[in-house]
């Protein structure tokens, strides 16, 4: 290990630039080193697809070691309440999704497609009544986003606005650590009343099937309320964001978007394939630690270090995907890991899936003449936060 670490910045990247430091993850022969602006020393970091499945699916790295240390990282507080799935290794970690996993079942999950198809017709609606140009961020993506989820979830309406500036205050790398935590946990108090209102009268939403696993004694109330939170807050941010830079890649791109209108019946490997290159985020989120020494992608990780992954670098990685670089609707097979690997595989994926896919047509059938309102280059983009995006698309129609 007597590589000097990279100091992993993220403040300087381009739009949809991918990270050099995640390209050079991919390419070289071994594993690197890096340090990230919060947090303690130095971790490991995996960006070739064999590394990082390995590392996510391989008992030998835990989650739950994280709360014993302060993992070097990019967000300036963990952003999970501790008793959260994303901190929990198999087996305890296998009975906490239980709950969470039927309720994401394929054909559950199909049953709310009309409901989405409806919300991002009537914000459709409400574009064409105040008239061009817009912003499909602040109009439509975040929008959907919020109340797509919500809706799922059971956050009653007049209070999905609290969420969304709950959620800008935990998801960050930048907000003083004090403020996330108070928000964190503020959120989560109000979590814990609405469960509380949904036992004595259930409904058919997340928080009501979370419950039923609080009753089959799958998770304690505490580890539910940090599980709907986590759901809640990344469902929304992660949805928001990517579709906006989906959106953006389109709409830059007017050939894509042109093969879209010509062929939709393509849109959901369409959809595959810019979930696999979108530069969703900066850096890497959760570490995971050694729990004793092991050999990996040619280094040898001692027992308690940490290691990072990219799935983002794994995603260009052309040991899997050829010509990686390359947007290609045509790509079969696609094994993408934009929604992770491994036990803590996105619990969400069907819903998020769902929910971009509708998203992305009913935009297509709606507003097929849709186009950047500026040239691309003037989009403003997040500066040095978590998951990138466009701060604002402004468009015609
Ligand atoms: O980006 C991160 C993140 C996003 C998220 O939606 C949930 C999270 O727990 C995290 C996280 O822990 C670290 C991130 O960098």
């Amino acid at each position: 290990m007597a590589e000097d670490a990279v100091f992993w910045t993220v403040d300087a990247l381009d739009e949809l630039a991918f990270d050099p430091v995640m390209a050079e993850a991919v390419l070289r022969p071994a594993l690197g080193r890096v340090r990230l602006p919060h947090g303690e020393g130095e971790a490991w970091l995996a960006g070739k697809y064999a590394d990082v499945t390995k590392v996510t699916s391989d008992a030998r790295f835990s989650r739950a070691l994280l709360l014993q240390q302060d993992v070097t990282r990019l967000a300036a507080n963990p952003i999970p309440l501790e008793d959260a799935v994303g901190f929990a290794d198999p087996p305890e970690h296998t009975r906490l999704r239980r709950a969470a996993s039927r309720a994401f079942m394929p054909r559950k999950i199909e049953e709310r497609r009309p409901y989405a198809e409806q919300l991002a017709g009537r914000l459709i609606d409400g574009m064409l009544e105040r008239g061009a140009p817009g912003d499909l961020m602040a109009d439509y993506y975040d929008q959907f986003a919020l109340h797509g989820m919500s809706e799922l979830m059971g956050i009653p309406e007049p209070d999905r606005a609290q969420f969304a500036a709950w959620t800008k205050q935990i998801i960050t790398a930048k907000q003083d650590p004090a403020v996330s935590e108070r928000a964190k946990h503020e959120l989560g108090s109000y979590l814990d009343g609405l469960a509380e209102q949904r036992l004595a009268e259930p409904r058919d939403d997340l928080l009501t099937h979370l419950l039923e696993g609080e009753k089959a004694g799958e998770l304690t109330r505490q580890q539910l309320v940090a599980f709907a939170e986590l759901m809640q807050i990344s469902g929304v941010n992660s949805v928001r964001l990517n579709s906006g830079q989906i959106g953006y890649v389109l709409l830059s791109r007017p050939e894509l978007w042109q093969r879209l209108l010509d062929e939709p019946e393509l849109l959901p490997q369409a959809v595959e394939e810019l979930l696999r290159w979108v530069p969703h985020r900066n850096a890497t989120g959760q570490a995971r630690i050694a729990v004793e020494d092991a050999e990996l992608g040619g280094a040898l990780i001692r027992e308690g270090q940490a290691v990072h992954s990219s799935y983002l670098a794994a995603n260009r990685d052309p040991e899997v995907f050829e010509r990686p670089e390359e947007i290609d609707f045509d790509r079969a097979p696609n094994p993408h890991l934009a929604f992770g690997h491994g036990p803590h595989y996105c619990v969400g994926a069907t819903f998020a899936r769902m929910e971009t896919q509708v998203m992305l047509r009913t935009l297509l059938l709606r507003l097929p003449d849709l186009a950047l309102a500026v040239p691309p280059e003037e989009v403003q983009w997040r500066v040095g936060e978590l998951i990138r995006g466009p701060r604002a698309l402004p468009v015609n129609w």
